[in-house]
C-alpha cells in the first residue's frame, strides 16, 4: 500500500470529494426506547438537566447532567449484551478491538417492502438477490437494513406497539444465521429500535438478531438513520462507543464516509 494513503485520504475529505454522513439520531427526552414486556427491567428514557448557563451557577460556562441507559438511540450492542455472548474477554464496550470500530458496510434496501409490510422480514433469498447485483458481502463488513423507519419521527409510530407487540421490520432467523455462518459480517444494523424484529420474542431462536450474532462475537446498531444517503456497498463506517467498563453497549455517533462517483 502506498505510503501516502492516509494522507490522500485526509485531503479527499477535506475537498469533499470523500463526504461524511451522519447516521445518527438526535438524543432527546423524546428519543424512542425500547418497551419490553412488563415482566422485565425498563430502560429509562435518556435525560438531561442543566448544571450552569452562564449565570449565578457558572457565569462563564454552560453544562447539563444526562442519564441515559447503554441502549438509548442510536447505539452500538456489545457481544456481551446477550448471554450467548457472555464470555467473549474483548466482547465488552472497553474491551473489543478497536480496529473493528472502523469497517466497510453495505446496505440492504428494504424500504419499499417495509413500506408495505410493518412486519417485513429480510431472509436468506433477499440478501442472494442483493448478492447477485453488488457481489457477495465482504469479510468484517456491517450489514446495514435500510427501512426508512427513521422517517417516522413520531415516537409512537416509530415504536410501532400493537396487542401482539411491537410491528417493525426486521431479520429472519434464516437471515442472521447466513450472515453469521456463511458471510464473517461485523456485525448488523437497522433503523428500528432495536436489531430484531418488533416479532422477534417468537422466533426460532428468540431475538435472533442478539441471539445469534453476539453469540458469534458479531455487534449491533440500532436506531441508524440517513441509509438512504448510503450507496448499496463502498461505504466506510466508524463507530465509536464510550469505554463504559465492562459495558453492553453506549449511544454512539456513527458516521460514514463515501466516496462520489
Ligand atoms: C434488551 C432486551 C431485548 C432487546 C433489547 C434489549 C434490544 O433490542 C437492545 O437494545 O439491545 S430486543
Ligand atoms: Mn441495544
Amino acid at each position: 500500500m502506498a505510503k501516502d494513503t492516509l494522507e490522500k485520504l485526509a485531503k479527499a475529505i477535506a475537498k469533499k470529494k470523500i463526504r461524511v454522513i451522519d447516521l445518527t439520531q438526535t438524543l432527546r427526552p423524546s428519543t424512542p426506547v425500547i418497551q419490553l414486556p412488563p415482566q422485565f427491567a425498563p430502560s429509562s428514557p435518556f435525560s438531561i438537566s442543566e448544571i450552569s448557563h452562564y449565570d449565578e451557577k457558572g457565569p462563564a460556562w454552560y453544562w447539563n447532567d444526562i442519564a441515559l441507559g447503554e441502549h438509548t438511540g442510536t447505539h452500538f450492542d456489545a457481544p456481551i449484551h446477550w448471554v450467548t455472548g457472555k464470555d467473549y474477554k474483548d466482547g465488552a464496550t472497553d474491551t473489543v478491538d478497536v480496529q473493528r470500530f472502523v469497517a466497510p458496510a453495505v446496505v440492504i434496501n428494504c424500504a419499499k417492502e417495509a413500506a408495505k409490510d410493518e412486519k417485513f422480514l429480510l431472509t436468506p433469498k433477499h440478501i442472494l438477490a442483493w448478492e447477485k447485483k453488488h457481489g457477495q458481502i465482504p469479510d468484517g463488513a456491517w450489514v446495514l437494513m435500510r427501512s426508512d423507519w427513521s422517517k417516522r419521527t413520531d415516537p409512537a409510530l416509530f415504536l410501532n406497539a400493537k396487542e401482539d407487540g411491537p410491528h417493525t421490520p426486521g431479520p429472519s432467523a434464516d437471515a442472521v444465521r447466513f450472515l453469521v455462518e456463511e458471510r464473517n459480517v461485523n456485525g448488523w444494523g437497522v433503523e428500528a429500535v432495536g436489531t430484531d424484529a418488533g416479532q422477534g420474542f417468537a422466533f426460532e431462536p428468540a431475538f435472533p438478531a442478539h441471539t445469534l450474532m453476539h453469540g458469534a462475537n458479531k455487534f449491533g446498531l440500532a436506531s441508524l438513520c440517513n441509509l438512504d444517503k448510503l450507496p448499496p456497498t463502498g461505504a466506510v463506517l466508524i463507530v465509536t462507543p464510550l469505554k463504559i467498563e465492562r459495558g453492553s453497549g453506549s449511544p454512539v455517533r456513527v458516521i460514514a464516509l463515501v466516496q462520489d462517483e
